[in-house]
């Protein structure tokens, strides 16, 4: 099942080009408008991070400082796995906070045989305590994937990251096809899929419209879709190559979120890592784009995250309410009134 565009034909590269160069005021329009036909657009999902092995990674990610192949210059201290008493204490704070996701991250190429029964206990545990669970753990085979969903797993977070064309740039140590192949094993575990991209790594426009056509043409778009802006950090080959070369504009971010809302109108897009560097009425843009979904709490993974005094502050004054774990969605009848012909002319 293609995913289609308002005039019911399928989505196709230049269509997501044409977004892109829409007036920005048009397609944050558009954007809206579709927003509000699938969900209550007062009302954002909300999920906390946290790093449960971090560093020394085998793989070479070029934005990550986790990656031991830039250890020596991002000089990021390893740790060993987080005992799971420490995982859960952090998953408790994360609930009394609000937060109705805890999201997991390791600093794995795959999680290996004796790491299974670890984040398998993590995930019981965690949905003990009542809330969703997302791990991100590298790739996954079909048989994992399967123990994953066993263990009850609500979302696997897997990104594509960028373009297929812009892949060799980026990361050399997994290939794009691995990345679809792991994506593919959790959707067929039955396990929500959560996959977006990082925008901001010298990428080109077009790269971000084959990025939107990846996961706008995947037989089910994942259900969560993270529109990551990069966080520089100093040390890596991309984040020299940005803090040298100059960071892309904001605004071409929030021309990013737009798109994905409009070409997978059903799935949340969460602003992920760099909103630490962006202001009050930045991230209100990204919101009216179509976001509704962020990571709360001081820290990513190894990051800074926007403070969470900062985040209540923000959302009072947008008039934002967080989203139980059963989020709900306003029926179609209860949208955005008002003429949709011109926002159908492309
Ligand atoms: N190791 C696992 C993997 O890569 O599959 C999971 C953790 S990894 C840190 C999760 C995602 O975080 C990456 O795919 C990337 O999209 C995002 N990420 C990592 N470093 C980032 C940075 N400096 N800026 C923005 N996003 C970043
Ligand atoms: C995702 O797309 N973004 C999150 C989550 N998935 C795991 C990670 C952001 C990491 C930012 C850099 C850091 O804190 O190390
Ligand atoms: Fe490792 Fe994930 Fe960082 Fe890549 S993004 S280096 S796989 S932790």
């Amino acid at each position: 099942m293609t995913t289609m565009t308002p005039n019911s034909t399928p989505i196709t590269r230049e269509y997501i080009s044409q977004l892109f160069e829409l007036p920005f005021m048009d397609l944050l329009l558009k954007a809206q408008t579709i927003h509000r036909e699938h969900f209550n657009a007062n009302e954002v999902q909300i999920s906390t991070l946290l790093s449960i092995k971090t560093g020394n990674c085998p793989e070479d990610c070029g934005y990550c400082s986790q990656s031991g192949h830039h250890r020596d210059k991002t000089k990021l201290q390893a740790e060993k796995r987080l005992e799971v008493d420490k995982v859960l204490a952090a998953a408790r704070r994360a609930k009394a906070s609000g937060s109705s996701r805890f999201c997991m991250g390791a600093a794995w190429k795959h999680p290996s045989k004796k790491d299974m029964p670890y984040v398998a206990e993590l995930i019981r545990e965690v949905k003990a305590l009542g809330m969703e669970t997302c791990m991100t753990l590298g790739m996954l085979d079909a048989e994992q994937s399967a123990q994953l969903a066993e263990a009850g797993l609500d979302y696997y977070n897997h990104n594509l990251d960028t373009s297929r064309r812009y892949y060799d740039e980026v990361v050399s140590t997994r290939s794009y096809d691995d990345r679809l192949d792991t994506i593919e094993n959790v959707r067929n575990a039955g396990i929500n899929v959560c996959s977006g991209s990082i925008v901001g790594m010298g990428e080109t426009r077009e790269d971000r419209v084959d990025w939107v056509y990846e996961l706008a043409s995947m037989p089910v778009p994942p259900e969560s879709i993270p529109v990551n802006l990069l966080v520089p950090i100093k040390g890596t080959p991309l984040g020299d190559k940005v803090l040298s070369e100059g960071e892309l504009p904001v605004l071409e971010w929030i021309r990013t979120i737009a798109v994905t809302r409009i070409c997978c109108p059903k799935s949340y897009v969460r602003l992920s890592a760099g909103r630490e560097s962006l202001s009050d009425s930045e991230q209100a843009l990204a919101f009216m784009a179509g976001a509704n979904s962020f990571f709360y709490g001081d820290k990513l993974l190894t990051t800074g995250n926007a403070s969470q005094s900062n985040d209540d502050r923000l959302m009072a004054q947008l008039g934002l309410t967080a989203s139980k774990a059963e989020p709900s969605v306003v029926p179609v009848t209860n949208a955005m009134s008002g003429s949709r012909s011109h926002l159908q002319k492309i």
